[in-house]
């Protein structure tokens, strides 16, 4: 059975054109005609070092019967045999053949990804894609190249014309948890550095509010509704999430559930834990894992998951018990990812301390009293605070930052 695939052609060494002539002559001959070759462009190079010249790229469109693990094959042995050496990553090359889609098919095992992760994120694979196949529809985006190519003009035009204060400009951000308090602060922050937001909650109207208030901030806002307590949802969360934009470069996962107020807070200690389990830790790590995966084979991104400081320190009572089991598991996990998704993606923790969400609009003389003396600032903590240091976080400003926590809480220093 034949399969239509599309190939990316990249040269920057020796003679380009003759080079890529020659990998389609090699193509044909080992079962991979071209039906299709879109004009050959001089493009500048993305990423690698800085030396490295220019180069000469395309895209052919070609039917074979191989199967895909045979093409990738095929196609490495042609690199190999027109003197490709791979020393550093995106460096120069005498010929780079990707296969940037298989049919409809998407793989991802070890040696292969179609479509390949990162066209999407560049114009030198999809305007000559848009030039012979402007129809084509990416698989899992559901959108076709032409689409593909106008958003992301839009994008890097925004990233280009970034002004001040708004450094997140072109960047696609995720919070969860954002129709309230510190996940709402931290989603009208990012909005106003400039990035689109999606809002994510339980339910829609306060969702909504949100969004529209972010897109007062001329930049784009989505809601998506799922409960993060339970994981399949979580799973349908992170690719509709992904689907919206073709991508996200940041998200934030600061869902958790509310023990404390409502109806919730008169749960038995076991019903509590269970719940802060499912929610806070398995919500955590099932979209982060996920997301996390996809941003590091695109190549970037940044995640930012939420701890809690006295988890550090131990807190008397149900409540430390709970939330310092919880959150340092969340620590302890965002930790390890930083270290599985280094060095494309960012994995940080905010660990807030006395913040005045809803529990502390209506806590008790004693405890506003208590916080007080616990935070040497001698005030409550604001969402707006947490949002500062998330936004900072997921800035290039922070770029040298990954695996670390920091403490929001006003001076505490046990
Ligand atoms: N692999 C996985 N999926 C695929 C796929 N869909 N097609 C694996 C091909 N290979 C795939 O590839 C490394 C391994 O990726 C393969 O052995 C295969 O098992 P490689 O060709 O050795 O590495 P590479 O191409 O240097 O790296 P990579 O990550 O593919 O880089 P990109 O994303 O292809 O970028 N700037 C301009 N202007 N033009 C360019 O063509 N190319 C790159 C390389 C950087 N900057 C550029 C250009
Ligand atoms: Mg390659």
């Amino acid at each position: 059975m034949l399969t239509t695939t599309f190939i990316a052609l990249g040269s920057n060494i020796g003679d380009r054109r003759g080079t890529i002539d020659r990998a389609l002559a090699m193509m044909k001959a080992a079962g991979i005609a071209s039906e299709r070759v879109s004009t050959l462009r001089d493009t500048a190079p993305v990423g690698g070092p800085a030396s490295q010249g220019q180069y000469l790229n395309g895209i052919a469109q070609a039917s074979t019967d191989l199967p895909a693990n045979e093409l990738l094959a095929t196609l490495l042995r042609i690199e190999a045999d027109l003197g490709r050496v791979r020393t550093e990553r995106n460096g120069p090359r005498t010929i780079d053949l990707d296969i940037i889609a298989f049919g409809n098919e998407t793989i991802d095992d070890k040696t292969l990804i179609v479509p390949h992760p990162r066209l999407h994120d560049r114009l030198f694979v999809l305007e000559p894609l848009a030039e012979i196949a402007p129809e084509w529809i990416h698989p899992v985006f559901g959108k076709t190249a032409a689409v593909l190519l106008t958003s992301l003009r839009q994008r890097l035009e925004r990233q280009t014309t970034a002004s001040n204060g708004r450094e997140l400009a072109g960047l696609r951000a995720m919070v969860t948890g954002s129709t309230s308090g510190i996940g709402r602060a931290i989603a009208l922050n990012l909005a106003e550095a400039g990035a689109d937001v999606l809002v994510h909650g339980r339910r829609s109207a306060s969702a909504q509010d949100v969004a529209a208030q972010c897109r007062q901030q001329r930049v784009q806002s989505e809601v998506l509704l799922a409960d993060c307590g339970d994981p399949a949802a979580c799973v349908r969360l992170v690719d509709a999430a992904w689907r919206t934009w073709n991508g996200l470069d940041i998200w934030i996962h600061n869902a958790g559930a509310d023990t404390l107020t409502g109806p919730a807070a008169k749960a038995s200690f076991e019903e509590k834990l269970q719940t802060l389990y499912d929610v806070d830790l398995r919500g955590t790590i099932v979209t982060t894992r996920r997301v996390g995966q996809w941003m590091k084979q695109r190549g970037q991104g940044s995640i930012v998951t939420i701890g809690w400081d006295q988890s550090e320190t131990g807190m008397e009572g149900d409540s430390g018990q709970l939330f310092g089991a919880v959150k340092a598991a969340v620590t302890a996990y965002s930790k390890s990812l930083s270290l599985t998704l280094a060095p494309e993606v960012r994995v940080n923790i905010i660990a807030p301390g006395w913040i005045r969400t809803a529990w502390g609009e209506n806590a008790s003389e004693v405890w506003q009293e208590r916080v007080r003396r616990e935070t040497p600032l001698a005030v409550w903590g604001t969402p707006a605070d947490i949002a500062a240091a998330a936004r900072w976080l997921v800035s290039p400003a922070a770029q040298f930052m990954t695996g670390q926590t920091i403490r929001v809480n006003g001076g505490a220093v046990r």
